[in-house]
């Protein structure tokens, strides 16, 4: 059994020196959304739906922080004002209507305030526009696969061992980001992505672009962004999918128009897809 696991490691690892010709006649990218060593804060927004959660969490920082202070506050003076030495005799009352029904109001009030603002953010994100390009992604034990449901073809995507990052592009700070292939799409356009599983439950994330979404077998989820830079953007595996879950990673490449129509068509004459018909700089 061990044996086979390893052969099928080893079978996995020959696909990527095959599958990487789609993807080198892209341009030269930046690494955007990566993380930082010692970085503490989020990764540069790179859609609005990732501004937007940036500043609902600014917010809500500002919210806490005040209740933090002011519960501290009303302990050290408790602690100060009222111990067994300053107030030996202390108040005997169990009732105060004001009170209690301020405490009550106040955070109804506050939990309405983050409401009003984190809702129609969380719209944004579960209402899904007309999509330019539609991938379906599906996680499996532990790699991606895309598929261009458009033009037919699909292919996959495994995390590149430390001795074939420079072939591919990459630097070893990316080891555990990068993948030998990558998920393309083009700037400024919308693209919707349809996610599941194939056995167990995994979740696609892309920081940057403030989206996640739970790939369940059996079922077909929906997210959406629209990328605003060009760049290189990475995600991972986000619901915990057994031994390699930490060796599932995202690769998304942000290109301009003209490139990812290249790259397209490279692709679906790679994988055998349904050549295009239509252009989408033609289509707006
Ligand atoms: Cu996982």
């Amino acid at each position: 059994m061990r044996l086979l696991t390893k052969a099928a490691a080893l079978a996995a690892l020959a696909v990527p020196l095959r599958a990487a010709a789609q993807d080198q006649g892209l341009p030269a990218l930046p690494i955007v959304g990566a993380p930082a060593p010692r970085g503490t804060g989020f990764q540069p927004s790179a859609t609005e739906l990732a501004r937007d959660v940036v500043w609902l969490d600014s917010l809500l920082l500002v919210i806490i922080s005040a209740i933090t202070v002011f519960v501290l506050v009303l302990l050290l003076l408790v602690i100060l004002r009222y111990n067994r030495g300053a107030n030996p005799t202390p108040a005997r009352f169990t009732h105060n209507s004001a009170l209690e029904v301020t405490w009550t109001v106040v955070p109804i009030v506050i939990l309405v305030v983050i409401g009003a603002f984190s809702l129609p953010i969380l719209f944004k994100q579960q209402e899904i526009p007309e999509a330019d390009v539609t991938i379906k992604v599906t996680g499996l034990q532990w790699f991606w696969t895309y598929e261009y449901v458009d033009h037919g073809f699909e292919f996959s995507s495994f995390m590149l061992p430390r001795e074939e990052l420079e072939a591919h592009g990459y630097s070893q700070s990316e080891y555990l980001l990068a993948t030998d292939t990558a998920m393309v799409v083009p700037v400024g356009k919308t693209v919707v992505v349809q996610t599941t599983g194939a056995d167990v439950i995994h979740s696609w994330t892309v920081p940057a672009f403030g989206v996640k979404q739970d790939a369940v077998p059996g079922r077909l989820g929906q997210l959406w962004f629209k990328a605003e830079r060009e760049g290189v953007f990475f995600g991972q595996c986000s619901e915990l999918c057994g031994k390699d879950h930490a060796y599932m990673p995202i690769t998304v490449k942000v290109v301009r128009l003209e490139d990812y129509e290249a790259w397209l068509d490279r692709a679906i004459a790679e994988y055998g897809g349904t050549p295009r018909t239509t252009s989408l700089a033609q289509a707006n």
